[in-house]
């Protein structure tokens, strides 16, 4: 490799940092002599199109776009490794599943579904979480998202969905959100939609962080052991740092204060040394279960419940490692659900064998060529021998002069030997796992997919109320932005066969005077399914307040002390902290000394925090009583149920925001320095609930 390139953490050869005494070149390295101005005929002349370097610059910088994925474009990525704690051989003859402390390099990219690239991290929206397994028998892509159904049932109806998600195409708005008549009106006349519109009305659509969410495969797929025999499994991500959202009303101002939310937080907590992990976990199940099931396993809109079916934790997924370049790791991966190695297989889900063609179809046109596996993030990271040759930008070809199998060119040309070189190999090779399948050629929905609002109604009713208030309040705000009664009334039908207080609760906040009549099943839905407490983020929280962020809102004159003694509490908790002030560069403490500040209070709001504190003394909370900023810290914090630790100084500021005749079990008074631990303790359970229960009443 020449002098002046390195290896990449994608394995692709990049620049090295650009060096002091390092001469600017071209691309073909001709050194630059002015990178100022643009070779012209006399100072005030015309500029010359004989200037082939300012040429080279303006047509690089021309071409530097790639279409934005058409779905998923906001995205972020991160480097990896899944190492496994339980060998499957019994299940799986896949080498990344068969020896105990395997570690396998991955890439795991999170994204929001139907913004542009530039969109809002914030938005109510499914993420996807997709990671690439670079294993030793090629790569297995695993490309989930963070909710484990599907709106849709059939892959040729992902283009209408996602059509009535983006920007309609008269006006090009709205962006990165479902609020609007074409999504709800789509989604109204497809029942099977149903089940996901009771997650993406939850909190699920609006998670804290990437790193508090859960991933899951979806489909249904097969692994297959040794000696051939398969398995049904359903894959899980558990996140260790337990399941946390945000409510609406945060989500949409984290979105004006700060669109990177998600990115910025995964970055600094990978920067901190701080590395979210996730257990990999498989549901498995076999043809006998799969009958008797309520539901069809091939039908994407369904989950099979865990408590149904255990979800057996066989791995662990740590991402300790930020992208050097965005565009040549996130922006370059192309993931491909068809990517499968020997062991894993498909099942027959008409929505993964409609994206098994759909992933590999949409690189070509992100990527531009069929050589997009000769990019380093998605290159294997084991032995390729293959005989595809040239096509644009191929980058890593073979030498010699076969280029056809069967050859004969390898080895001694005049022994005896058989010919060698890269042959299939029946023993190691991918073999399609032998499914009996067998039936006339028809376009038609399976009668097994028919049921569309039972496991809807099991996921509402496995809520806890507050969960069940969040989701009746989202179905209120997205359906008072839908400007046609007739859409309106068709969704409250439909809630009806779901929940009628649910429905009820609907109608109300829209001011429907009648209730519309239930919309006609095309199967009758089941209606006593059991409560399954997987289902809710609030029964999966965390016991800690580890990987969580403190905002302290200091001023002039604070105790020194405190300050101290919530850092330390905070960060043995293991905890971020970010000091917020009036002005970046701090504010002077009781002991006199400067403390300096990571936000200025105007770009450091309390919603990018899970908890806050207010130290300083009484006549700064005196002043910022009537600063927006400052009270608008505090109310939000009290209207997001968040814990406010304060000192006694600070009583003003709370009474300017207009908290102080409210206060509850959520706040906490610090009266001296070791109550910071108390606090800090307090804030593991998240958020003060109560406080909401309170609201509504
Ligand atoms: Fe995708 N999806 N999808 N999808 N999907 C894409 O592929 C598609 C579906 C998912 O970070 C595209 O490379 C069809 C389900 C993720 O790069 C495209 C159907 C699930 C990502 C595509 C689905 C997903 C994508 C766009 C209906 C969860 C981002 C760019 C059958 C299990 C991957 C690209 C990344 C991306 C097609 C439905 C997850 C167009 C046809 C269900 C996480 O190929």
């Amino acid at each position: 490799m020449p002098d002046d390139l390195e290896l990449s953490k994608g394995g692709a050869p990049q620049q090295k940092p650009r060096g002091d005494d390092d001469v600017l070149t071209t691309a073909q390295g001709a050194p630059i002599a002015d990178n100022q101005n643009w070779l012209s005929a006399g100072p005030r002349g015309p500029q010359l199109l004989e200037d082939h370097i300012a040429r080279e610059k303006i047509f690089h910088f021309d071409h530097e776009r790639i279409p934005e994925r058409v779905v998923h474009a906001r995205g972020y990525g991160i480097h990896g490794h899944f190492e496994l704690k339980k060998a499957i051989p019994e299940y799986s003859s896949a080498a990344i599943f068969n020896e105990v402390g395997e570690k396998t390099p991955t890439f795991t990219r999170f994204s929001t579904v139907a913004g542009n690239k530039g969109s809002p991290d914030l938005a109510r929206d499914v993420r996807g979480f997709a990671t690439k397994f670079y294993t030793k028998q090629g790569n297995w892509d695993l490309v989930g998202n963070n909710i484990p159904v599907f709106f849709i049932q059939d892959a040729i109806k992902f283009p209408d969905l996602i059509h009535s998600a983006k920007p309609a195409p008269d006006r090009g708005f709205p962006q990165a959100q479902t609020a609007h008549d074409n999504f709800w009106d789509f989604v109204s006349l497809s029942p099977e939609s149903m089940h996901m519109i009771m997650w993406i009305m939850s909190d699920r659509a609006i998670p804290r962080s990437f790193r508090f969410m859960e991933g899951f495969g979806v489909h249904t797929f097969r692994l297959v052991n040794a000696k051939g025999e398969a398995k049904f499994v359903k894959f899980h991500w558990k996140p260790k740092q337990g399941l946390q959202s945000v409510i609406w009303n945060e989500a949409l101002k984290i979105n004006g204060m700060d669109p990177d939310f998600h990115r910025r937080d995964m970055w600094d907590s990978v920067e901190a040394g701080d590395f979210p992990q996730w257990d990999l976990g498989i549901q498995m199940f076999d043809e006998a279960f799969a009958e008797s099931f309520e539901f069809d396993v091939l039908d994407a809109t369904k989950i099979i419940p865990e408590e149904q079916v255990p979800v057996e934790i066989i791995g662990t997924l740590t991402l300790d490692a930020n992208v050097d370049n965005f565009f040549a790791e996130t922006e370059q991966v192309a993931f491909c659900t068809q990517n499968i190695v020997p062991g894993i297989d498909f099942s027959e889900d008409p929505l993964l064998q409609g994206r098994n063609f759909s992933y590999l179809d949409t690189q070509l046109k992100r990527l531009g060529s069929p050589n997009f596996t000769h990019i380093p993030i998605n290159a294997p990271k084991c032995p390729v021998h293959n005989f595809h040759q040239d096509g644009h930008m191929a980058m890593t070809n073979p030498k010699g002069r076969a280029n056809y199998e069967p050859n004969s060119w390898s080895g001694d040309m005049d022994d005896n030997r058989e010919p060698r070189g890269p042959r299939a190999s029946a023993e190691r090779g991918f073999t399609s796992y032998e499914a009996p399948v067998a039936g006339p050629k028809v376009r038609v929905r399976s009668e097994t997919f028919a049921d569309h609002y039972s496991q809807a109604r099991q996921f509402y009713i496995s809520q806890t109320p507050v969960e069940q208030t969040h989701m009746g309040n989202a179905l209120v705000f997205e359906l008072s932005k839908v400007e046609r009664m007739d859409i309106r009334k068709r969704m409250v039908g439909h809630l009806r066969n779901i929940d009628d207080g649910l429905a009820k609760v609907v109608a109300d906040g829209i001011g429907m005077t009648e209730m519309p009549p239930a919309a006609t099943p095309a199967r009758q839905p089941i209606t006593d399914l059991p409560e399954s407490p997987a289902l809710s983020i609030l029964k999966n929280g965390p016991d800690s307040f580890k990987g969580r962020k403190l905002g302290i809102y200091i001023a002039e004159g604070g105790d020194a002390d405190m300050v101290r003694a919530l850092q330390e509490a905070a960060k043995s908790a293991g905890a971020m902290v970010e000091i917020v002030a009036p002005h970046v560069a701090g504010a002077k403490l009781s002991d006199g000394k400067m403390m300096a500040a990571d936000q200025k209070i105007d770009g450091g709001p309390s919603v990018v925090y899970d908890a806050v504190a207010l130290v300083m003394d009484e006549a700064a909370a005196r002043n910022f009583g009537e600063d927006k900023p400052s009270s608008d810290f505090v109310s939000d914090a009290f209207a997001h149920s968040k814990f406010i630790a304060y000192v006694p100084e600070a009583m003003a500021l709370l009474e300017g925001a207009g908290v102080a005749k409210r206060m509850d079990d959520g706040f906490i008074e610090l009266s001296k320095p070791a109550a910071a631990k108390d606090f800090i303790a307090r804030c593991a359970k998240l958020r003060f609930w109560d406080r909401e229960a309170v609201k509504k009443d």
